[in-house]
């Protein structure tokens, strides 16, 4: 089948995330023909440049203002159309799909959510007075919604027989045998200075990957010098790829993500993490967390369930850091747990399915 998506960068990186994700999937797994219409080419190529070219060629990116038709651009109509994120579709790729002999189908791409009410809304339609059809589809976890991205899987054993990216060797390089690793990537929000101030009491020595931007955001969240013992070491790494980005996950002892994208990526990853949940007006994001730790949750042992939770909500590493081993062994039970339950191929193949 062909399909068009839509992607309009709202902030940050999840909107193009997500949406290369499905399209690489769509294309490299199921041999559907793809096109992105995206506003925001350059963040769209960062983090697809990572990626083999033989998947890359066979997606069509294209300007935002590529899908309106006009008397020299006539309509290419599509089987399916996915609005990502309910992005408004331009009027004028809306007029060509008008006088196009066979309509597609509009799919309205939800947010990510552990929510139970998903399962009520998931594949419903939606429908619009100009009559084509279109319907909601509600990624999720449970079995009757819309499923994860999985694509690709991290693979558990050879993950670290991979070659460090070579924009991140001189990162690799500083990384001190016997630390525990972490990764930061958080919205400015989080008090990670004092995070980071009392993981420095554990005794331990941790070495702190920071994401692009993460060092100048922790910098404005105080104001003075940031001095750390030496049991802390701060590194920056670069913006890299989505794959790169993948492989740091796997790397580390702990990731914190954020977002939707990174956020299953930390799970696949098979680590302990902490979500940082983009917050939302009226707190709707504490009842989307509660509702993931709900499921993920589900069955362990109290104590690790008041860590984790600990952990999530950023209480401080001395607080919840002795069931870090206990949480890692939770974290590949999880990561099985997903696997196995996304073994039908997850978010593309589930839209495949209800598109035919
Ligand atoms: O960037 P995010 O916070 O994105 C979003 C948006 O804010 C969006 O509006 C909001 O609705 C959504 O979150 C919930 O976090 P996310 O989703 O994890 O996306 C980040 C993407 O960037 C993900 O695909 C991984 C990728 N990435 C790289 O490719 N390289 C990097 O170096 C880093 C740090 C991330």
């Amino acid at each position: 089948m062909r399909w068009d998506i839509f992607c309009q960068i709202v902030d940050n990186y999840g909107d193009a995330g997500v949406c290369w994700r499905l399209a690489r999937s769509l294309t490299s797994l199921h041999g559907q023909e793809v096109r992105i219409f995206c506003d925001d080419l350059p963040t769209l190529n960062l983090l697809a440049s990572g990626v083999d070219q033989s998947i890359k060629q066979k997606i069509d990116i294209q300007p935002w203002e590529a899908s309106h038709v006009n008397a020299r651009h006539p309509v290419q109509t599509p089987d399916v159309v996915i609005e990502a994120f309910g992005c408004e579709l331009p009027a004028r790729y809306m007029a060509g799909l008008f006088i196009a002999p066979v309509k597609p189908i509009i799919l309205n791409l939800e947010y990510l959510s552990a929510e139970p009410w998903i399962a009520e809304f998931h594949g419903k339609p939606s429908p619009q007075s100009h009559g084509i059809p279109k319907y909601f589809f509600f990624p999720g976890f449970q079995d009757e919604v819309g499923g994860l991205l999985l694509d690709p899987i991290p693979s558990e054993v050879h993950e670290s027989e991979k070659l460090t990216p070579e924009d991140l060797q001189s990162c690799w390089a500083q990384l001190r045998p016997h630390a525990k690793r972490i990764s930061v990537f958080c919205y400015p929000d989080a008090p990670l200075l004092r995070w980071l101030e009392d993981l420095a009491n554990s005794g331990e020595n941790f070495d702190i990957l920071l994401t692009h931007g993460q060092l100048e955001q922790l910098k404005l969240s105080t104001s003075k010098p940031i001095i750390l013992p030496k049991s802390i070491q701060l590194i920056s790494i670069p913006f890299v790829s989505q794959d790169e980005y993948d492989w740091v996950l796997t790397q580390c002892d702990f990731n914190i993500v954020r977002g939707e994208d990174s956020f299953v990526r930390a799970q696949l990853a098979g680590k302990p993490f902490i979500w940082h949940i983009y917050q939302q007006k009226d707190r709707a994001h504490e009842v989307k967390l509660a509702a993931f730790l709900d499921l993920y949750l589900d069955n362990t042992p109290q104590a690790l369930r008041l860590a984790v939770i600990n952990a999530m909500t950023w209480g401080m590493p001395s607080q919840w850091l002795e069931s870090l081993d206990a949480w890692n062994a939770h974290a590949k039970l999880w990561r099985a747990h997903l696997l196995k339950k996304h073994g039908d191929g997850g978010l593309p193949a589930r839209l495949i399915r209800f598109i035919a």
